[in-house]
């Protein structure tokens, strides 16, 4: 378990304490601990091993124990139990813009409030606003994050579905009475957020892995137990079904637990049309039913080209797939390198010649630094002198890597509120790319930051324009803004957009970059890394490139890397 997971879960247990009431010196603690983690100069394992872990300011005995605990094993029995115990209602209130672990514990003990649909009762009465330390303006606040929470609906991020469905996924596929196991639905279709976890296995035995399922420890409660189904309540709160069927009728369920629901019913359509039948156990013809060994197949008896999930939303890929026009989707290893990477210049945990390291590792021929400029000073912006020394830093790095490897001098510049950038166009130009973003003034108008987007979109020293809707998946909604308009501006002046990987961003999402791909927008696939394991989001990013319909052609970071020195000087002299 990595720094950042393990920071996570020690700020989640500070905040589950509180919550419970806990003395405010010991969930302070857990906090504490976490921020020291964040700020680690390098990784988990060897700190514990050379033992310079035990010495770290803010990280006790007590909480170092528990550290490696969760790095050596994963797990933790009380944070486990924590979670357990604390009521899942009170968990959810969380979520809710405006109302932190302090506030939820004054209304539970003032109120007796215990679920989201309380707090609201409370709001609508009144009876928030005449709690000490609150008053009218914190109650409509909290109203709001409350619609705001329940237009989202209990959806978790991909990224949690993932870590989530890995040891469920694990335990299934290595019990012995498993034949084949796959995670279905939204999750394998790579949607940006998931309802619930979906897993199928086949087996000759589906009962006894039922039995086995119920009782894996990250159940919490078992809401439907059968001989081929199961729902359970992970300690997550999040809800997993799991299902089993025979081998023979593995294909078909697969196909229909991935759906999308819209997909499912436009290929069932589909093969009456042809004189079949089909429903998620089997496909039936005049002469009764047809075998098929893997989803390939079945697609193939429908008169149709193979259709990767991420495209399953009856967006056209059936007519594409019986016309053998279905784009030839990009893949992970088709990045030869990526842009938008932040050190700790600004706001980054590693340092320029550690994040060059890990792109290394990962396969990256390249990697764009991208720093904060000046008026990001909540992050640490860089001046104008500082630019310069770690252009000077880049520079000694890249002699050392010759042609195996290349940074590249990048700014993640700010967009002021006029639509300008942070700084003097002299300098930009020394730059061998510049991303351009929005962090502050969220609340202009629809026409104002409409204007903005497109100055910058217009720039001819913006090189690519960085998460375009600024919004956060499941917090916070982007600002108003006429995002075709910024889209026609960058197409005019071949200013890029980027997919930002980050999985709480996702911006561009899969709608939008399609659309501005289709009016000849270059799309860049970023990971917005802050630390070494953020570039390991670049596959949320390529998630969304594939449910964009998007090849390898269609972003700028597939070409290959020896020449991308060059095609980036030619973008800034075009202009
Ligand atoms: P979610 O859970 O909201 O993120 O989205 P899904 O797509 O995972 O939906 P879920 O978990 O309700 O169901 C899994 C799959 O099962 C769904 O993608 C398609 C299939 N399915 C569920 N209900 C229906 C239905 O009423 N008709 C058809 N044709 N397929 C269904
Ligand atoms: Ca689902
Ligand atoms: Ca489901
Ligand atoms: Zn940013």
């Amino acid at each position: 378990m990595d720094c950042n997971r393990i920071a996570g879960i020690l700020n989640e247990m500070g905040t589950l304490l509180e919550l419970g009431g806990e003395n405010p010196f010991r969930c302070r603690a857990y906090h504490t601990a976490a921020q020291a983690l964040e700020g680690l100069p390098r990784d988990l394992v060897s700190m514990i091993a050379d033992d310079s872990l035990s010495a770290t300011p803010g990280i006790g005995e007590a909480m170092y124990k528990k550290i490696v605990q969760l790095a050596t094993t994963g797990r933790l029995g009380e944070y486990e139990e924590l979670k357990r115990k604390t009521p899942p209602g009170l968990i959810a209130l969380l979520r809710v813009p405006g109302l932190g672990p302090k506030k939820i514990k004054v209304l539970r003990d003032e109120l007796g409030i215990r679920s989201l649909a309380d707090v609201k009762a409370a709001g609508e009465s009144g009876k928030i606003a005449d709690l000490k330390g609150f008053g009218a303006r914190t109650q409509t606040k909290i109203l709001e994050g409350i619609a705001f929470v329940e237009s989202m609906g209990e959806r978790i991020l991909l990224s949690s579905a993932d870590r989530l469905v890995q040891p469920i996924l694990a335990a299934v596929r290595t019990h012995p009475k498993v034949i084949r196991a796959e995670a279905c639905g939204s999750l394998r279709r790579r949607a940006e957020t998931c309802g619930d976890l979906d897993v199928l296995f086949s087996s000759d035995d589906p009962e006894a892995v039922m039995d086995a399922f119920v009782k894996l420890p990250d159940v919490a409660t078992v809401l439907a137990k059968g001989p081929t189904r199961s729902s359970v309540r992970l300690i997550d709160g999040v809800q997993c079904d799991l299902r089993g069927v025979s081998d023979t009728e593995y294909p078909f369920a697969l196909h229909y637990f991935t759906g999308s629901k819209q997909h499912n019913i436009a290929i069932r359509r589909r093969a009456i049309e042809r004189g079949f039948s089909l429903n998620e156990y089997a496909l039936s013809g005049p002469h009764g039913p047809v075998q098929c060994r893997d989803e390939a197949e079945l697609f193939a008896k429908l008169g149709l080209a193979y259709i990767p999930p991420e495209l399953r939303e009856d967006h056209g890929e059936i007519e594409a797939a019986e016309a053998g026009t279905l784009p030839k989707l990009i893949t992970r290893d088709d990045l030869t390198g990526t842009f938008h990477c932040h050190t700790d210049y600004s706001d980054g945990a590693n340092t320029l010649a550690e994040m060059a390291a890990a792109a290394q590792a990962r396969g990256l021929h390249y990697l764009g630094i991208a720093d904060h400029s000046r008026s990001a000073r909540y992050a640490n912006g860089l001046d104008i002198g500082r630019v310069h020394e770690q252009w000077k830093a880049i520079d000694a790095l890249n002699k050392k890597f010759g042609s195996s490897f290349h940074l590249f001098k990048g700014t993640e510049c700010d967009i002021l509120a006029d639509g300008s950038l942070d700084y003097p166009d002299e300098l930009l130009d020394g730059f061998d790319y510049v991303v351009a973003s929005v962090h502050s003034h969220f609340h202009l108008s629809q026409e104002e930051m409409t204007a903005r987007l497109v100055r910058a979109a217009s720039n001819p020293r913006v090189t690519m324009l960085g998460h375009p809707t600024g919004r956060l998946l499941l917090a916070r909604e982007g600002y108003a803004v006429d995002l075709s308009a910024v889209i026609d501006a960058a197409a005019q002046s071949g200013v890029m957009i980027e997919i930002n990987a980050n999985p709480h961003r996702l911006d561009l999402d899969a709608n939008w970059a399609r659309r501005a791909r289709a009016k000849g927008v270059m799309i860049v696939i970023n990971p917005d890394a802050h630390a070494t394991d953020g570039l390991d989001d670049l596959d949320y990013g390529v998630a969304v490139a594939r449910r964009a319909w998007l090849e390898a052609n269609d972003v700028w970071n597939t070409i290959p890397s020896n020449q991308m020195a060059k095609r980036l000087a030619e973008r800034r002299r075009v202009r």
